[in-house]
Parts: structure tokens; sequence; C-alpha cells
């Protein structure tokens, strides 16, 4: 059908900062709500892209505040440059993994998700922009230096005249040449994962008190658990927490770990602590697992996902290989070497994940910074873990802890933390990691004598299937006795500058397996701390957190 609806072509001022960083672009709300920000950003988008004429593209966000003027303003400049075909979650919401699984149901030429993860949300706090091709994964990173590229130099976008779009009601909308689905992704997404878990095993070990605690934290995920945890597998609602998205997150911090989700670890030290705790961040990508009396650390969860597999339905026949982003502790290559596999090192960010997967060579992939996901979607899935570990817990009728601690005295145990150092001034930041990857070896003059050094470098990553090369991949530091230090810059922060100090000791006597943790890693987190030289260039004697 011929459109007629009205186009304009709009003159605008190209900005300097959309740079695109670990996941998409992430900034505070009041900068992306300048004049023309937005616009000039996914403008820059579809000038990066051939968009056949038939496109269709799916749209959502995790529902903080400002989706819903930017979820109306990408419609319009998406039909003004073409698009006839919207797929759309209800209410514009969608998350992480149910938009890329929407991606690939309908083989949608991409999507946008608007997201900012984990960072906090509110008219003070940040967005995020995703642009998700057509196999739903991130996209890659030659794709996002062409949309930085070209946002540095455009200077008009074009904007479709459209009437209000209702984004309530689920079903086919036609607007002239234009047709919009409205679609509920909670059934969408419940029916993959029911294709995948055994929820009949589930339920029948919840209706026999095994019992689940989730925490939403007001992020997406909500609507999702209520349907699966409570409605398909008879969870009850008192132990499905925060389940609704509010567009500040009630004020909090929607990231899944220990330190901003205090409430669960002390659920989980009390006497009647629930069998399996589990929290998920603002999109619902990333997975936080906590047992009675311990958190498990999102490295060790990869590789008893990695173990145990072959006991989830959809998993029967094994992995042909595995993935882990090079900060992530080596416990699942412990377990691939047993197996047979390949185990992949990939650099931070989901998006280097997605050829592996596309291509067959793995099935499951993590990162530390509780990611873990498989190859039914094509971004990390925080309610997918978790239904592994229930499912887990549901089949072996073992207890989460004792499946840990078998799990550590077969492999040994990678004891693993990571320091925050937030620091002010980006110039500090800079100063600190080009001298740590400059010349790391000269660096590792400052070891002390008994810390033998077997590696030291910047890592740079060689994509096995495309061949393309990505440097600067973070700093590497291997020891004799099995241990690693890594150093990153973070690429999600919208001020400042957060470098992330990565610490793994392995431990193979199962008699030094269940010490503290943060007592263990001191020592290292020491040295660490005085091979960057971080007290005199930074000013911080301690790190701002550890996770
Ligand atoms: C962080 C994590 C990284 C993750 C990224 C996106 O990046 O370290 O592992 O892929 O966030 O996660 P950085 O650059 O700040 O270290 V998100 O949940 O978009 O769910
Ligand atoms: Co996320």
């Amino acid at each position: 059908m011929k459109s007629t609806l009205k186009i304009n072509t709009i003159e605008c001022q190209p900005y300097q900062d959309q740079k695109p960083g670990t996941a998409g672009l992430r900034k505070k709300v009041s900068v992306v709500r300048q004049d023309h920000y937005l616009e000039t950003y996914v403008q820059s988008v579809f000038n990066s892209l051939s968009l056949p004429d038939d496109a269709t593209l799916v749209l959502g966000g995790d529902g903080r505040y400002y989706n819903n003027e930017a979820i109306h303003t990408i419609i319009a400049i998406a039909v003004a440059n073409g698009v006839r075909h919207l797929i759309i979650g209800r209410d514009g919401l969608l998350s992480t993994p149910a938009a890329s699984h929407l991606i690939r149901k309908h083989q949608a030429f991409g999507g946008f998700i608007l997201t900012a993860s984990h960072n906090p949300g509110g008219p003070d706090g940040d967005f995020g922009i995703k642009y998700n091709t057509g196999n739903g994964g991130q996209a890659p990173e030659a794709l996002t230096d062409t949309i930085y590229a070209t946002s540095k130099n455009i200077n008009s976008y074009r904007i479709a005249d459209l009437p209000d779009i209702d984004l309530h009601a689920t079903g086919s909308h036609r607007l002239d040449a234009l047709q919009i689905e409205i679609v509920d992704s909670v059934s969408d997404y419940s029916s993959l994962v029911q294709s995948i878990f055994d929820f009949d095993c589930m339920a029948a070990a919840i209706a026999n008190n095994l019992r689940i605690r989730f925490d939403a934290l007001h992020g997406i995920t909500g609507p999702y658990a209520q349907h699966i945890f409570g409605e398909l597998l008879g969870t009850p609602a008192n132990d499905i927490l925060n389940s609704t998205p509010l567009p500040d997150f009630g004020g909090g911090h929607p990231d899944p770990n220990p330190v901003d989700v205090p409430g669960l670890i002390a659920d989980s030290l009390s006497p009647d602590s629930p069998d399996l705790l589990a929290a998920s961040d603002g999109d619902g990508d990333r997975n936080m697992i906590v047992l009675p009396g311990q958190m498990v650390s999102p490295c060790d969860s990869l590789a008893i996902m990695l173990a145990n597999a072959r006991e989830i339905p959809g998993y029967r026949n094994g992995m042909p290989g595995v993935a882990r982003s090079m900060p992530t502790s080596m416990a699942a290559d412990r377990v691939a070497a047993e197996l047979n596999i390949p185990c992949y090192e990939t650099p931070t960010g989901w998006r280097f994940f997605c050829n592996l997967l596309d291509s067959g060579a793995i099935g499951l992939c993590g990162e530390e910074s509780f990611g873990t996901g498989s190859s039914h979607v094509r971004e990390k899935d925080g309610l997918w873990a978790i239904l592994f570990w229930l499912n887990l817990l549901a089949t072996t009728g073992k207890s989460g802890g004792q499946i840990l601690n078998e799990h550590w005295h077969h492999y040994g145990r990678d004891y693993y933390q990571r320091y925050d150092y937030f620091i002010e001034d980006t110039a500090a930041a800079d100063e600190l990691f080009n001298s740590l990857r400059s010349d790391p070896m000269n660096i590792a003059k400052r070891l002390p004598q008994n810390k033998t050094l077997t590696a030291a470098d910047s890592f740079t990553y060689h994509d096995p299937v495309d061949h393309s090369i990505s440097e600067n991949q973070g700093v590497r530091f291997s020891f004799a006795d099995q241990s690693r230090i890594v150093y990153r810059l973070s690429g999600t922060g919208t001020s400042g500058a957060t470098l992330r100090v990565y610490l793994q000791h392995f431990e193979a006597d199962p008699q030094k397996q269940t010490l503290n943790q943060t007592e263990v890693l001191q020592p290292l987190g020491a040295i660490a701390s005085h091979l960057a030289d971080i007290e005199r260039i930074t000013g911080l004697s301690r790190p701002t957190a550890i996770i």
C-alpha cells in the first residue's frame, strides 16, 4: 500500500558523544532529553543499516522513565525510514531476553531495546538504547563503530507525523501503510522456557515444599515471574517480591548482586530460608542465585550449569562448547576440559558470544557480572538461569549446597570477587589504565617474590567465526598457582569512570573450600592495588564496592 503519511525532514546539529559502550548507548535521562538527541541517534542507526523494503522491527523497553516517549519517537522515525511492520511489547514493555526471542521468532530485521539495564532510573537516572540485529543479538562492534561515526556528522533526521498510537491493546493495528502489532511477550517467552525446562517436575517439587523466593526489584521481570513462578509453577505470591515494574525501580538500584539486594542475602541466612533465592535486573537479563547460607558466584553457576546440563530436557544432548568473558573465572574451563569440549574466552559484553552461538560452536555462555545464557536467545537471560537452577534442584532432589560442594570437591573452587573503584576524574582513570596496558610485563616487576607470574598482557580477541579483531579488552596477570588479576574500565557508566579489578584464587583442597571468600581474596586484592598503583593515582585506599 502506498503511504500517505506525512514525512518531515528536520535539520539538526550532530552530537559528539553518542558512542555505544559495552551494551548500547547509555546516558543520563537529562542528556537523552536534549533537543533532537534521541532522534539523531536513531537516525544514525537507520543510516548505518541497509533496510529492505519489507523490514520488520521489534520495539520495547524495560519500562524505565522516558520509555514511552522514546518508543513513540522511534516509531515515527522508523516509519519515516521505510519500516512498515512493527512488533511492539504491550505498553512498550519487553524484557531484553524476550525482545531477543521476538526478533528471532518473527525473523525481524532487528529491534530497538530501550534499557540502561541495572543502572538506576527516574528523571535523574539513566536511559539507554540498544539496536539488535536479526539474530536477536546486540549490534556487533563494526556496526556500533559505524553508528558512532555516522552520529558525529549527521545533520538531519526523518520523522513521520503520526496520530497517537495506543500501545495498550494487544492485536494488530493498521495505520495507512503501517502495520503495528502489539504483543503480550509474557506468553511468548513462557512458551520458550517451557520448551526447555521440565515444568511438571518443578511444579511437583514446589507442591512438595521446595521453596523459591524471587525479587524482581521493580524491574521488567515482575509480570513474567508472576506468570511463570506463580501461575505455572505454584509459587505463593508472597515469595515473588517487588513484581510491579516502576519507572524509577522504586528508587532502588535494580542490580542483582549481594550489595544491592541485601534483603535476599539476609533471608538466606535465616533458619527458614527458602531453598533457592534469586533476583534479576532492570531489563531482566541478569540473575543472582542465592542458596541457604551462601550466594553462588556467577562464575561457578556457569560451570555448574555446564557440568549438569544433561539434567535439563532442553540440553539432554549436552553442549558443543562453552564460552566465558575474559574476566570470568576459569571454573567453566575445568568442566569443559573434563567434557572434552572447547571453552572460548571472549571480551566483556554479550555481543561477543553471538557469533559462537550462531555458528553452533557453543550452547552455553556466561559472564561474572551475573549474566548467563544459552542458544535459546542471543542475550543473557535472568529468568532462564533461575529456572535452570530450580529445575536442577527439582530433578536431582539435591540441595543447592550439596550441588555446590560436590562441584568444588570434584573440580576445585575458584574463589572470586570483583573490586570496583569509582574514579570521579576520568583522566586519572585513563592514566592508570594506560600505564597498565602499555607495559604489563614492566608493571609485573612490582609483584611480591612469592607470586610467580606466568603471563601478563592486554587482551586482544580474535573472533574465530568472522575473524574480526577486538583490541584493548582488559589487562590480565596470571600466576603459577592458578590465581589471576584482571583490570578493565567499565563501559556502561554515565559519569566518571569505574575501574573493575577481578580477582580469582584457585583452591583444590576440599578442606579449604569453605573459607570466607572476602578474607581469602584480600591478599590478592592488596597485590592488585599495589600493582596498578591505585591509591597514588586515584587517592582511593579501598574499593568503592566489593561484589
Ligand atoms: C557490565 C558488565 C558486563 C555486561 C554489561 C552489560 O559492563 O561488566 O559483563 O555485559 O555490564 O550488562 P561494564 O562495561 O560496565 O563492565 V547489562 O546487564 O546491559 O545487563
Ligand atoms: Co541487564
